[in-house]
């Protein structure tokens, strides 16, 4: 699949703000840093699209981006940034836990897993909140470019085998780098495949993935969001 068009669309504090829920939409999930606003930038073909920051919690709201007008990525805040209290992640961010479990146009979830890591306490337990509430999720290894392949072949083998215990069906995965662009040919392929699967069993009316290079202008855009949702103020970012 080629990304002909890439666009913000708008930052939502919560549920209730999020744009209208026309468009299949694919979200990223994961710890702070990990790299999911790199992912997104990625996978789009704009570097500078969604912010990316060495600071963790630099994404503080959910953010919408069009890609080729026919489907969303959806850029989340990260979790175990701060105060943020470990014992209950569904209650890490309640915007966010609100939008994973009751949005009906979130076609998958990509929890993203740092590649140089040994499986994370954290990371565990927010995958396993996803398995608890039956969300279709994949898991996405990222940063390989920071560590040689023995050792990244070990952490995955290791986070499945952690993820074994819980007798869920293994989720799909993937491993990406944001510098070298590695997994994103495989990414936007599993996401094609996704809306075309999902077209068919939802029955959903989501249109075919062709190509349009021009976005719809910004008016238009913004009055099909709802209110609440924050289009960003050229230049500066709201979040
Ligand atoms: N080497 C390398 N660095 C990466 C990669 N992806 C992200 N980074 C770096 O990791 C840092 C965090 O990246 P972000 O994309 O902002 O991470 P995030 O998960 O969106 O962080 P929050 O918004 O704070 O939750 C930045 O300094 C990025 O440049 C990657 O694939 N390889
Ligand atoms: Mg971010």
């Amino acid at each position: 699949m080629n990304i002909v068009s890439a666009v913000f669309d708008c930052s939502a504090p919560d549920l209730d703000s999020c744009p209208d829920e026309s468009l299949p939409e694919f979200a990223f999930i994961g710890r702070s840093n990990v790299g999911k606003s790199s992912l997104l930038n990625m996978l789009s073909g704009k570097g500078d699209l969604a912010r990316v920051s060495a600071t963790p919690g630099s994404t503080r709201l959910i953010n919408f981006f069009t890609m080729n007008r026919h489907w969303r990525l959806v850029d989340l805040p990260g979790y175990g940034y701060a105060h943020v209290a470990r014992k209950d992640m569904a209650q890490f961010n309640q915007a966010v836990s609100d939008y994973i479990e009751l949005r009906p146009n979130l076609f998958r979830v990509f929890a993203l897993i740092d590649s140089g890591l040994p499986p994370q306490k954290i990371d565990l337990e927010f995958v396993e909140w996803l398995a608890v509430n039956s969300v279709p999720f994949v898991l996405v290894f990222t940063k390989t470019d920071k560590i040689k392949p023995t050792p990244m072949r070990a952490n995955m083998a290791a986070f499945m085998d952690r993820i074994s215990a819980w007798n869920i069906t293994p989720p799909q995965t993937f491993t990406c780098s944001a510098k070298t662009k590695h997994g994103r040919s495989e990414l936007l392929s599993m996401i094609a495949a996704t809306i075309a699967a999902e077209r068919s069993e939802r029955g959903l009316s989501v249109p075919d993935e062709e190509p349009l290079p021009d976005p719809a202008p910004a008016a238009e855009r913004k009055s099909k969001a709802r209110e609440g949702c924050v289009t960003r103020p050229n230049p500066a970012r709201p979040w």
